[in-house]
């Protein structure tokens, strides 16, 4: 390489500050006095320019032939804001306030406005950020490949009470976090039909032909490690038409029609399925899968050969992929297409390294989120791919046979196709059989994906099915959204937690009730914080929440599993409380919902309308004042949970049991200090063991007792014999909180009342309140709870990501960290 190794250019305020005006006044033309936006570009250059040399010395170290490395492949990856992260992990935030002061700039300010990358729909795609994060401050050589959305998820608008969907164009001002880099531009096929022939050594092989082809443009995203001279890459591709133009169209004199294949082509990387936790079935998000996986394959392999020529015998020795979720497992078909039609390698070989290449991490057990494609659509838009596919369940239920033979019952089970309603491929299955790993993301979700979903799968291969219980990074999550608590910590027992979590549980003997000056300086920071949230709160929804008052928070995709419903039930109960004057040793408490609703689901988008006009009542109800405030935030997103889960005391977990794979939200609010009231659900469980039961508030049935009073469930009954139960729901029925829209709320009534409820909301009410009533008693000794507050971040140690990375290092990747220093 002509560029020596040590071109680092100057971090001091001095260096930043020439380079900031430089890059305002003579790079984007603008002066002081612009939109401020350009103040945020003109910043984010000046510190990408600092990334560039370590980023160039990580790719030198990632393309070393003997270094194994892991792809993550994902169809999200939720970003949020860049610069304040980078920032930190450069250790040069001082540096720029100094630097920009002098133009009269607050960073804080210019930091809001980045805006947010939101390539996810939530945790699986934030889960996804937080990976990448890790895996460079430990110096892991992993790359994240993923699509270039044009418009990422939608904004929220709230309009008299109801969702309303805009669209996020978060690319139309530059975006400074990304590089082009055309040169690498990969091909990929969809259409047309396939040949088979025999080759000059008479060996059957397989052309795909006719196809129509889009090309995949990367553009490569800075991935800082915290203080350590790594910079890893995020790939994202863009699609694009091969040609610009079709000349012919255009010469007759039809330029729409001409342009017209340019747009089909953008299509596929034009926006972001919006849908959590249910499957998207379109056309155009299988073309997004394939895409996906297709580019980022022939990248990889593309690098290889240029290590190693066209010899890939020793490719699942130096490369592993991580598929998140079945959204990208088409690469289990792909690659095998890859290593056949176009290295010429024979099925066994090629099924030996993708086996051994592949890895699956399941995130979700609700039925309706498990992805199945029809089989007439592969054998339409991806012909090869489907008799691939066809080939690997040929051959797997051979295998599935010789383990249970004449179990055809099992065979059918078992089967990639599916032979019910209509042919399709179940891609979890394909996924399965084609990795040598398989994982949930906590230990409850991973033991009920041995016992139920994936049952025959783990009979069959025990071996590969393990858990890797998720977590969140702390730069972002605690050193990045609360600068205040951070420093306090820091001042005790040092800054090293930052990057290694374990570290936090030094903090536990400072919760002791001798510690009061530690205790004093813990409760000032959350109060500022939640200052800062009673702001924002104000801005947003023009409700007051006054900082003495319990913060009480669910902030999440709003979907029935995840049961908002029963926080509205708890806080409807509240407000009869108030109402019939039962207010004794009442503790004052601010609710805070928030959270987007997919466009098409119904019950969701009218639970958020419910939210509001719940809101809206109890509010303006004079009766209650400052004892019960309840607002929804609208348009939930990164950035507004790095100002919210700082300021929460209160964080709401509160699924039915057995069907929140994991959460990272509770992560989240737990290393900022707040107590929990959860269900033994996911990762609940696992927060609940770390901290103890004396600093959580748990409630509502388990797996097993959801499951056996399913049975027989009696709604109707539960409320009959619940007297402040069936008061919330004579007061929602009574149209109480719809007296101009009579009705609108019926349908989420009757579900709650329905024996064949799956969310169960009903069963846990009592539960729920009871645990309710135990935290409003707790929060009025505030010496007790700031312990219980310390006790919980103190106890957030192993819900780390650098954990979690460890883990699917330790068992699944088996990288060498890299040798780079800072
Ligand atoms: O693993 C990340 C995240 C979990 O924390 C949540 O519990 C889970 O609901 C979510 N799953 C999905 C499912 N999408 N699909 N498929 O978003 O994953």
């Amino acid at each position: 390489c002509i560029i020596p190794e040590n071109d680092k250019l100057p971090n001091d305020a001095k260096a930043l500050e020439h380079d900031f005006r430089r890059y305002l006044v003579h790079h984007l033309g603008r002066f002081l006095g612009c939109n401020p936006l350009y103040f945020y570009e003109a910043l984010s250059l000046t510190v990408r320019d600092r990334i560039m040399t370590d980023w160039r010395n990580t790719w030198l170290e990632h393309r070393r032939p003997d270094q194994r490395r892991a792809y993550y492949l994902s169809l999200e990856f939720l970003i949020g804001r860049a610069l304040g992260n980078h920032l930190l992990n450069m250790d040069i935030r001082d540096e720029s306030a100094e630097a920009i002061q002098n133009f009269s700039l607050v960073l804080e300010e210019v930091q809001t406005e980045e805006p947010d990358a939101g390539l996810g729909n939530g945790g699986l795609g934030r889960l996804a950020a937080c990976f990448l994060d890790s895996c460079a401050t430990l110096k892991l050589p992993v790359l994240g490949y993923g699509l270039r959305y044009e418009y990422g998820m939608f904004r929220q608008h709230i309009e008299n009470g109801y969702q309303v969907e805009e669209p996020d164009h978060w690319l139309r001002n530059a975006n400074p976090w990304e590089l082009e880099r055309a040169e690498y531009t990969q091909t990929v096929h969809f259409g047309g039909h396939t040949e088979h022939f025999l080759n000059r050594r008479g060996e059957p092989r397989t052309r795909w032909v006719d196809t129509e082809d889009v090309l995949a443009i990367p553009f490569d995203v800075p991935v800082s490690g915290y203080h350590n001279g790594v910079v890893n890459t995020l790939r994202l591709w863009k699609a694009t038409a091969t040609d610009e133009f079709n000349l012919d169209e255009f010469n007759a004199g039809s330029y729409p029609e001409s342009v017209a294949a340019k747009n089909d082509a953008e299509h596929i990387t034009m926006v972001l399925y919006p849908n959590d936790s249910s499957e998207n079935g379109k056309e155009l998000r299988l073309r997004q899968q394939y895409f996906l996986a297709s580019a980022s394959l022939q990248d990889i392999m593309r690098q290889w050969e240029a290590n190693h020529g066209d010899d890939f015998s020793d490719f699942a020795t130096y490369n592993v992929f991580q598929l998140n979720d079945t959204h990208p497992a088409i690469a289990v078909a792909e690659l095998m297409r890859l290593l056949m039609d176009e290295k010429k390698m024979q099925w066994e070989q090629a099924w030996e390294i993708t086996r051994n290449t592949m890895a699956y991490t399941n995130h979700t057990l609700l039925p309706e989120a498990l992805e199945r494609w029809s089989v007439h659509l592969f054998e339409r838009l991806l012909p090869r791919l489907l008799e691939i596919i066809y080939e690997i369940n040929a051959r797997f239920l051979k295998e599935v046979a010789i383990h249970w033979p004449g179990d055809s019952e099992r065979r059918r089970r078992m089967s990639i196709i599916d032979e019910n309603d209509g042919k399709s491929v179940r891609m979890a299955y394909l996924a399965i059989v084609g990795s040598f790993s398989v994982n949930g993301v906590a230990e409850l979700h991973s033991n009920l994906l041995k016992q139920g979903l994936f049952r025959d799968f783990y009979d069959l291969w025990p071996e590969k099915f393990n858990n890797k219980t998720n977590g969140v990074t702390p730069r972002r999550w605690i050193a990045h959204a609360n600068p205040e608590m951070t420093a306090l910590i820091s001042k005790h027992i040092g800054d090293g937690w930052i990057s290694d979590l374990s570290r936090i549980d030094k903090l536990k003997p400072l919760a002791a009730p001798e510690h009061r000056d530690f205790h004093r300086a813990w409760a000032n920071a959350k109060r500022s914080n939640k200052q800062e949230l009673a702001t924002l709160v104000k801005q947003e929804c023009g409700v007051d929440f006054p900082v003495d008052s319990l913060f009480d928070v669910q902030v999440k995709r709003i979907h029935e599993y995840k049961r908002q419903l029963l926080n509205v039930l708890h806080i409807v109960h509240l407000y009869n409380r108030i109402r019939r004057g039962d207010t004794r040793d009442w503790t004052n408490r601010c609710v805070l919902i928030g959270g987007k609703a997919a466009p098409g689901y119904f019950m969701a988008k009218r639970t958020i309308k419910l939210i509001n006009n719940v809101a809206d009542i109890i509010n303006c109800d004079p009766a209650v004042g400052d004892r019960l405030k309840v607002a929804f935030l609208p348009n939930y997103r990164v950035s507004s949970m790095e100002v919210i889960a700082p300021a929460t005391d209160l964080s709401e977990q509160i699924s039915t049991a057995g069907k929140e794979a994991s959460g990272t939200g509770n992560m989240k609010f737990m290393m900022n200090g707040a107590l929990t009231i959860g269900t033994y659900d996911g990762a609940n469980i696992e927060i609940l063991d770390a901290v103890g039961e004396e600093n959580f508030f748990l409630f509502g049935l388990r797996v097993e007792e959801v499951e056996e009073m399913r049975r027989d469930y009696d709604p109707r009954g539960i409320i009959a014999a619940d007297e402040d139960l069936a008061a919330v729901f004579h007061l929602l029925e009574s149209g109480h909180f719809n007296i101009d829209e009579p009705g609108i709320f019926d349908q989420l009534i009757a579900a709650m009342k329905d024996p064949r409820d799956p969310w169960m909301t009903v069963a846990d009410f009592r539960s729920y309140v009871d645990a309710q009533e135990q935290v409003s008693c707790a929060y009025q000794d505030q010496e007790t709870w700031v312990r219980k507050s310390i006790l919980n971040t103190a106890s957030s140690g192993f819900f780390s990501t650098d954990r979690t990375m460890q883990e699917y290092n330790r068992d699944i990747w088996k990288l060498r960290p890299m040798d780079i220093h800072a």
